[in-house]
Parts: structure tokens; sequence; C-alpha cells
């Protein structure tokens, strides 16, 4: 995966987007505060997805409260430069997303009664939905074949570092009260039972009509129909969606049509290895 990019404790960001303050600031200086909900990720494993959720969930459905911001800005990533200027302007609860490893994350989280969502996704459709976004976003070099991405993907030389190590480390939380933790499969598959789950860790009561709100609203269509979630505010010369949408294909297992099967078995043993001393099943580990 190939972009302008520079390690920070053994994970790889973007230059421009980061920088070693930047992160500095967010590992060592970031205030949390004790009613913020931090919407935890590695890339491409559901992250807008749960900025909508958790948005309309904090507005009971409306919809035209989560529309008054556009989602690249409504729950921004706190590592990232340019967001300091967006976090300042959210109200409480705040919703804060980031997709730092749980070594590099705010200090500050830790001694704060603050919430985390983690969500993750089968790592062979993160790299699907990976291989696709680098051929619209600005900051990449469209890669030259599949093989060689799931390599770097493999060694870790992907945007925020090595997956493994990214679910290993935040997993280390599991049984905290403040971490919730979901995968982007459970969400396809029972969306509203998601929802559910989610308002009762947030201490949130909604009724029925406004579950049904949630829902309605962030299915992958009135994401990828609404303006203010489909990323269609970033200018092109950025993010170029002509050449493919960001709500691209909202599906589980489109691997299938990517990986040959040499690369499929070739992954998997890569996953056993790595994943062999990690004492928990994931729902792709009996589907893949
Ligand atoms: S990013 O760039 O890291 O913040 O991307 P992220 O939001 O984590 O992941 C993008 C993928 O999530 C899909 N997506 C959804 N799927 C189902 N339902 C909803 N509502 C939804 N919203 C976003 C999006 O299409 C990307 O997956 P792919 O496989 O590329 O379609």
């Amino acid at each position: 995966m190939s972009f302008d990019h520079f390690d920070y404790k053994g994970a790889r960001f973007v230059r421009k987007v980061h920088t070693e303050e930047s992160l500095n600031h967010a590992e060592n200086e970031f205030e949390v505060f004790d009613d913020d909900i931090y919407n935890v990720t590695y890339p491409k494993s559901g992250t807008n997805w749960m900025i909508e959720i958790l948005n309309l969930i904090k507005h009971k459905g409306d919809v035209t409260k989560t529309n008054a911001v556009s989602i690249h800005m409504r729950s921004p990533w706190f590592e990232k430069v340019v967001s300091c200027k967006h976090i300042d302007k959210l109200d409480s609860p705040r919703i804060i997303s980031s997709h730092l490893p749980h070594h590099i994350f705010a200090k500050s989280y830790f001694k704060s009664k603050a919430k985390i969502i983690y969500t993750m996704r089968n790592p062979r459709d993160v790299i699907v939905s990976m291989f696709h976004f680098t051929k619209i976003l600005n900051i990449f070099t469209p890669p030259d074949n599949f093989q060689d991405f799931v390599e770097d993907f493999i060694q870790g030389k992907s945007l925020y570092g090595s997956w493994f190590d990214h679910v290993k480390g935040w997993m280390q939380m599991k049984d905290d009260e403040r971490f919730f933790f979901i995968t982007y499969e459970e969400l396809l598959q029972d969306h509203r039972g998601s929802v559910i789950r989610i308002c009762k860790f947030l201490g949130q009561e909604l009724d029925d009509a406004q579950i049904d709100l949630v829902v309605k609203h962030s299915t992958f269509q009135s994401m990828k129909d609404n303006p203010m979630s489909n990323w269609s505010q970033i200018p092109s010369e950025i993010m170029d969606q002509s050449k493919g949408a960001f709500m691209r294909k909202g599906i589980s297992g489109d691997w299938k049509n990517h990986f040959t099967v040499a690369q499929s078995e070739y992954f998997d043993k890569i996953y056993q290895e790595k994943m062999k001393d990690f004492n928990m099943s994931f729902f792709w580990e009996q589907s893949s």
C-alpha cells in the first residue's frame, strides 16, 4: 500500500493527515470528558456506519439534527491534524472517532468514565474495502496488484498499522464496563437488535418508533443517498468518487470476489498463526 507515511510507536500514519505533533497531542494531551463516546475502529470496519448510528441515537432518530453537519465533521477523528477545530464545536455528549491502536489512545481516557464502542470487521473484507478506497482518495498511489496489497496488510504496512495488533490491543478491554464491541457482520445481520444493544450500553432510552428511525436512516442505501453521509461534500481533488463510491457495496463476503483460492488459503494460514494465542473467535472464522 503506497502512501507518504511515517511510523509512530509501531503504527503507520499518513503524512499531512497526521503529524508527530497531532499524534503526541492525541495520546498525551487530549482531554477526554466523562460523558464522551468514542467510536473506535481499524479503518474500513464500519466507522461511518457507527457515526451515523451513534448520532441518530443521540438525537433520538431525528435525521434533521444529524444532517446539520456533514459526516466527516460530525464525529471527527481526534488524532487528525484538521480535527481540533471540529472537535471544539461538538456539543455534549461528544461522539468522537478514532482509528488509533489501543497503545497510542488518549491517556486521559483510561482515567475517565467515557465509553468506547469498538467495531471490527472480517479482515478480508477490510482489505477489499481499503483496496478500492485507495483508488479514490488522493493520499494513496493506486496499488499495482491485489497480491501486494494483501501482503502489505499482513505485514502491518497499511494505514494505522497491523489489523491483528489493533484487534488484539483493543480486545484487552473486552471485560471493561466502559467498552462495548461489535462486528460489522453483526450489524448487518441484526441491524435493529444491534441498535438496541448499543442504546442499552449507552444508557439511552429510545421508544420503538425512535429505534425504527435510527435503523431507517442508517441503512446502507439511506446513507449512500444522503449527501451529508456519503462524503460527497469532500472536494473531488481529495476524494474522487467518479472513480468509485465511498459507500461502495456495504456487504459481507465481497472478499470472495477478490481473493483467489491460493490467496485465501495463504491469508487463512497467516491469520491462524497471528491469532493463535488469542482466545476469542469471531463470526468470520466460522464463515470464511
Ligand atoms: S473509513 O474510511 O475507515 O472511515 O471507512 P469505514 O466507514 O470504517 O468503512 C467503510 C465501509 O463501510 C461500509 N458502510 C456500510 N455498510 C453497511 N451499511 C452501512 N450503513 C454502511 N456505511 C458504510 C462502506 O460501504 C465501506 O465498505 P465497502 O465494503 O467498501 O462497501
